[in-house]
């Protein structure tokens, strides 16, 4: 057993905050990250059963009983990896919302778009069961390009692939696409997820992009 901060999976999760910044795609507090936990990975972490519960609804039917690593609400990526005791956190997903089992020291909690990851996981795993990790970030080209490009799922979806040739290697199924929406509720997590059911990617116009798949590396 280990204290959470310690485990491999929270050290490549602080690690990526800090690239993701240093890429420029995270500005002050933007961006957040969830990761769902292996059950031998769980048995590897200090875990407090009895810790904060938080409600929330619309939980997916196969999220309940996850631990899932997850960055908090108001957390500078720059200085994730300097702070992970405040900055990231261990949460067990319940029928009606999530407990604190690990981390957010300082009375802190998980990113406001807690929906979007909850959801999202949920759809993707029905997908792929070997779907882990979401990541949301502020990837400054795809924001401008939702400035003066079409917003549809497939002519977006082209224009990629024909900016990079690998990009139709690592993304076949191409990119969904929502139009402006509120962020950190559950109306937008549901609009996301609903993408997600054939795709790993979705562009949020005028804001970022949310990428899965199986692994923070
Ligand atoms: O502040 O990126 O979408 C975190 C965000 C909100
Ligand atoms: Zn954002």
């Amino acid at each position: 057993m280990a204290d959470y901060k310690d485990h491999k999976v929270v050290r490549e999760l602080a690690d990526l905050t800090y690239t993701m910044w240093n890429m420029g795609w995270d500005e002050k507090n933007g961006g957040n990250i969830s990761y769902i936990l292996f059950d031998d990975e769980v048995k590897e972490i200090d875990i407090d059963e009895n810790g904060r519960f938080y409600e929330m609804v619309s939980i997916p039917e196969n999220m309940v009983g996850k631990y899932i690593v997850i960055t908090a609400s108001g957390s500078n990526f720059r200085l994730v990896r300097d702070d992970v005791e405040s900055t990231v956190g261990v949460i067990r997903v319940e029928e009606n919302g999530y407990t604190i089992v690990a981390g957010f020291a300082n009375d802190n909690k998980p990113t406001s778009e807690i929906y979007m990851h909850l959801l999202s996981h949920g759809t993707r795993l029905k997908a792929d069961p070997e779907h882990r990790v979401i990541v949301h970030n502020h990837a400054t080209e795809i924001s401008e390009m939702t400035f003066v490009h079409e917003l549809d799922d497939t002519s977006f979806t082209r224009t990629l692939w024909s900016m990079i040739t690998e990009c139709i290697v690592v993304f076949p199924d191409g990119v969904g696409v929502l139009p402006w929406m509120v962020c950190g509720n559950e109306e937008i997590g549901l609009a996301t997820a609903k993408k997600m059911e054939t795709c790993r990617i979705v562009v949020w116009a005028h804001h970022g992009i949310l990428a899965s798949g199986s692994s923070l590396n």
